[in-house]
């Protein structure tokens, strides 16, 4: 018997990460007309001076704007923002946090998922493909005191590279759970090993990467997040050694304290260790 799994359409998850966005309760920033003036003049200008300095064409700017279009009727704002300026935001943030390195959010984060224990492993399908891969660590703080109770909320693609919750085929909550670390700040995730995760190619974003003859790929990745009470959160991503597109995110987020180097543990099953440090606040 053959199992169907659909490709997820760039309509599916991206208007899926678009309802998600809209869903979550996010703080809109109190911003001043002085500072709304000052950073929409920049953007415009920035605009303005793509159109001088390449003398762009009538039928190019009309192409521009029915493309803006597709983007937001696909619902692939949230993507196309996450992919392609949101690591600039967050090396912005980076410039005043001390500790374990963050990186971006992207669209696919989930809130709520299940609570597990320090030692534990992901919900997964019976037949879950992909390598084993256990992730330790321990969460502490900058003077090194380890957080206990800390929440380390980890989500990532499965052996196909799609994220439950935004594609056909693949149950709610699958790889994704909230782990709360033990008495000394200690964890153990057992889990599968991701694939690179690329672009949809039938949507907007996609159909701008392709008509710019870029390609579509990120490096396979963990998604963490990690709180814990009196401590600034970090949002961060661990890669693969070695894996596929590690120089070339096309979202721009990998850094080389980011790099997992799993060993085989003689059973298959591929271990890596990685602690995170956590500034007070
Ligand atoms: C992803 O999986 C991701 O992590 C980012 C940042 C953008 C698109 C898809
Ligand atoms: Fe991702």
């Amino acid at each position: 018997m053959t199992t169907v799994h659909d490709s997820p359409t760039a309509a599916g998850s991206g208007a899926n990460a678009s309802s998600n966005f809209k869903d979550r309760a996010r703080d809109t920033a109190d911003v001043s007309p002085e500072r709304v003036s000052t950073v929409v003049t920049a953007v415009l200008h920035g605009v303005h001076a793509a159109i001088r300095d390449n003398q762009v064409t009538y039928p190019e700017f009309q192409a521009a704007k029915a493309w803006l279009m597709a983007v937001g009727e696909g619902g692939e704002w949230p993507l196309f923002m996450d992919v392609f300026v949101e690591h600039v935001v967050e090396e912005v943030a980076a410039s005043s946090q001390r500790g374990t390195l963050g990186t971006i959010e992207g669209p696919y984060y989930l809130p709520s998922q299940v609570q597990l224990n320090a030692d534990c492993e992901l919900p997964h399908r019976e037949d879950e493909k992909g390598t084993p891969l256990v992730l330790r660590g321990q969460v502490r703080d900058l003077d090194g005191t380890p957080l206990a109770g800390a929440e380390v909320d980890i989500w990532h693609a499965d052996a196909d590279g799609y994220y439950s919750g935004f594609a056909p085929g693949v149950p709610d909550g699958n790889l994704r759970g909230v782990v709360t670390t033990d008495a000394d700040g200690n964890f153990s995730i057992r889990t599968v090993q991701p694939a690179p995760y690329q672009i949809p190619t039938d949507g907007p974003t996609g159909k701008l990467i392709e008509a710019a003859g870029w390609h579509p790929w990120r490096p396979a990745h963990l998604h963490i997040m990690v709180r814990a009470d009196g401590h600034r959160t970090i949002t961060t991503q661990l890669y693969f050694a070695g894996g596929d597109w590690l120089d070339s995110d096309v979202a721009e987020a990998t850094k080389p304290d980011l790099i997992l180097d799993p060993v085989d543990d003689g059973t298959g099953v591929r271990e890596a260790t990685y602690d995170f440090e956590l500034e007070g606040n």
